[in-house]
C-alpha cells in the first residue's frame, strides 16, 4: 500500500480539532494518559500494539507504572499522515473504557 502524505498546515488543523486530547509537540501527536496502575497501563499498551502492527504504524512512547506517552508521526513521511490521526482515534477508543470515561484524567 502507498503511505500516504505528510498532512499541510490545514488538514492538521482540522484533524487535531476531532482529537481534543492530543496536542501537537515537536510535530507529533501526543496524548499522556494516566492509568491507576502498571497492569491496566500495559494492557492498554498490549491492546494498542495489536491495533499498531495491523496497521504497519507504530507508536513511540514511554512508560513508567501507570504513565504512558504517546507520540504518534510517521517516520517515512517525516510528518503527521492520515495513519497517525487514525491510530490516534483508535488509541482514543481504547483508552477510554479503561480511564472510566473518555477522557480520564487527562
Ligand atoms: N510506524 C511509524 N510510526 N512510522 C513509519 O513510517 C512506519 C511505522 N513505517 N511502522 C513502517 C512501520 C515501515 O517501517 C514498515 C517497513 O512498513
Amino acid at each position: 500500500m502507498a503511505r500516504p502524505k505528510k498532512m499541510h498546515a490545514e488538514e492538521l488543523s482540522a484533524a487535531l480539532a476531532q482529537l481534543p486530547l492530543w496536542t501537537l509537540v515537536d510535530g507529533k501527536l501526543r496524548r499522556e494518559l494516566q492509568f491507576d496502575d502498571f497492569v491496566t497501563a500495559f494492557g492498554f499498551m498490549t491492546s494498542v500494539a495489536l491495533v499498531a502492527e495491523k496497521m504497519d504504524h507504530h507508536p513511540d512512547w514511554f512508560n513508567v507504572y501507570g504513565r504512558v506517552v504517546i507520540n504518534l508521526n510517521t517516520h517515512d513521511a517525516d510528518g503527521i499522515t492520515v495513519l497517525d490521526t487514525e491510530l490516534a482515534a483508535r488509541v482514543d477508543a481504547i483508552a477510554a473504557p479503561l480511564l472510566g470515561g473518555v477522557g480520564g484524567l487527562d
